[in-house]
């Protein structure tokens, strides 16, 4: 009945906001229209072997094309906001010199449809579309990047800041700099120890030169995007505690240290010994990586299990980033997604009470990401029933809900992904959407879902007024 059905929605502040979010290169497809230039995830898509049956982005979601009707079902869905990301080789087809209107201007009509229906747009400036002609001068890897990342935040606020109320710079860096240039499962594809350091430092120096653009063109709400993990010692043992410090190091205070606490992380001389010489760092980084924010976007999945091993590379001149002694699984006491990531909504609460609790200056919490992957079969009724990813966001939504009970502040929450979509080196293998798109015609079919995330939306705007 529909009082059951209510009552197991879990219950939000008044105020608190719902929405959904997607990337760029994740549904636009497009890829060589309105001027854009190419970027990292083009090229690394045509390399042989890199990503599931050479999937590529050329066309994804055809949302470059297909924006009103997306539109619309995020209207019909009744979010509140809608988080996109822009991407930087529609604006700069080469990472440098002026705007190319033409992209700039796609944008500009997503922004006013949103607007239209009463959505509040909220940009990422960067979801990893690097523009190819910035990596081939070293990508991240050079503070050159993190000084075009500013002109570029410069040119896209001067376009959209009157109607953009809420901004974030970078999403997930730890993917930027760590899967792409330490593990190598994400565009560009390098296997380094100092140039993935020196890109996390220098993807750091770009956000806070763009909170600074940003900020000087009168931006309402600027924040960034992290992955903070949550991470499980395998056992108690002293060696499995130190994997988890080391893991600790390379996931989350090598961000949160320098955003929220003024100095760089407290335990890189036991995680990466020699390597981390710091020799990309310059007087006065830290104060450009402080600048304040209004808001901290929290993407959470899942927890991860580490245990102590040995160096995989004894020798630090090929040595990775990553190799730091840890050996990351999977716990296997619950169920799996098909990413085969494991179901534990009760971390979503440690994860968030602890982060605040360590880091008090951190600023209101924002959840930009939270979904599942599943199955998602057609039934035989034509329609997707994903009860599986039904439980994974009410269980979730209620973890949630129990972080803010027990003192921590959240303003939002975005679900992933409006639609399934490109998922990268899994290509479109993956299914994230509330919103199924086939492939071959490109039609969009709202999952179970779609229609629980609406009427527990609808249920949150009956409390709030009664
Ligand atoms: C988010 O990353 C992304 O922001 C989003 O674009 C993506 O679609 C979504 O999650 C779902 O995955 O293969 O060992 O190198 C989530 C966290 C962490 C997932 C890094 C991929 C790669 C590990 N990501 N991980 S590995």
């Amino acid at each position: 009945s529909a009082s059951s059905e209510s009552s197991s929605f879990p219950t939000f502040p008044p105020g608190f906001y719902f929405g959904a979010a997607t990337a760029s290169y994740q549904i636009e497809g497009g890829h060589d229209e309105g001027g854009r230039g190419p970027s990292i995830w083009d090229t690394y898509c045509r390399e042989p072997g890199r990503v599931a049956n050479g999937a590529t982005g050329d066309v994804a979601c055809d949302h470059y094309h297909r924006y009103r009707e997306d539109v619309a079902l995020l209207r019909d869905l009744g979010v509140d906001s809608y988080r996109f990301s822009v991407a930087w080789p529609r604006i700069q087809p080469t990472g440098s010199g002026k705007a190319n209107e033409e992209g700039l201007d796609f944008y500009d009509r997503l922004v006013d449809e949103l607007l239209a229906a009463g959505i509040a747009p909220a940009a990422t400036l960067y979801h990893w579309d690097l523009p190819q002609a910035l990596e081939d001068l070293g990508g991240w890897r050079v503070r050159g990047t993190a000084e075009r990342f500013a002109e570029y935040a410069a040119l896209v606020v001067d376009r959209l800041g009157d109607r953009v109320t809420r901004w974030m710079t970078l999403n997930e860096p730890f993917c930027s700099a760590f899967v792409g240039y330490a593990i190598g499962r994400h565009a560009p594809g390098a296997r380094e120890g100092r140039g993935a350091l020196a890109a996390a430092h220098h993807l750091l120096v770009g956000h806070g030169l763009a909170v600074r653009a940003l900020r000087a063109a009168g931006a309402d709400e600027v924040g960034i995007v992290l992955n903070p993990d949550l991470l499980l010692p395998a056992s108690g043992s002293e060696a499995d505690l130190g994997a988890v410090r080391r893991a600790e190091t390379l996931h989350n205070a090598v961000w949160l240290d320098p955003l929220f606490a003024g100095r760089y992380p407290e335990h890189e001389a036991e995680t990466w010994g020699e390597l981390a010489d710091g020799s990309w760092r310059l007087d006065g980084d830290l104060e450009i990586i402080g600048a304040p924010l209004d808001f901290l976007g929290i993407n959470y999945y899942r927890p991860i299990t580490v245990r102590d091993v040995p160096l995989r590379d004894p020798d630090p001149a090929t040595r990775t980033a990553v190799d730091i002694r840890v050996e990351e699984t999977w716990r296997d006491d619950v169920r799996h997604t098909t990413m085969g990531w494991p179901v534990v909504p009760e971390t979503f609460t440690r994860l968030l009470t602890e982060l605040t609790e360590r880091y008090p200056t951190v600023p209101p919490l924002v959840i930009t990401e939270n979904g599942s992957a599943e199955a998602d079969e057609v039934a035989a009724d034509g329609q997707v029933h994903d009860a599986d990813r039904v439980d994974y966001l009410r269980d979730h939504l209620h973890a949630l809900a129990a972080a803010i009970e027990a003192g921590v502040e959240v303003q939002g929450y975005y679900v992933w992904s409006l639609m399934d979509n490109f998922e990268w080196a899994f290509g479109y293998d993956k299914r994230f959407g509330i919103v199924r798109v086939d492939y071959d015609t490109l039609e969009r079919l709202p999952k179970d879902s779609y229609r629980w995330y609406r009427d527990m939306i609808a249920n949150h705007k009956t409390q709030e007024i009664s």
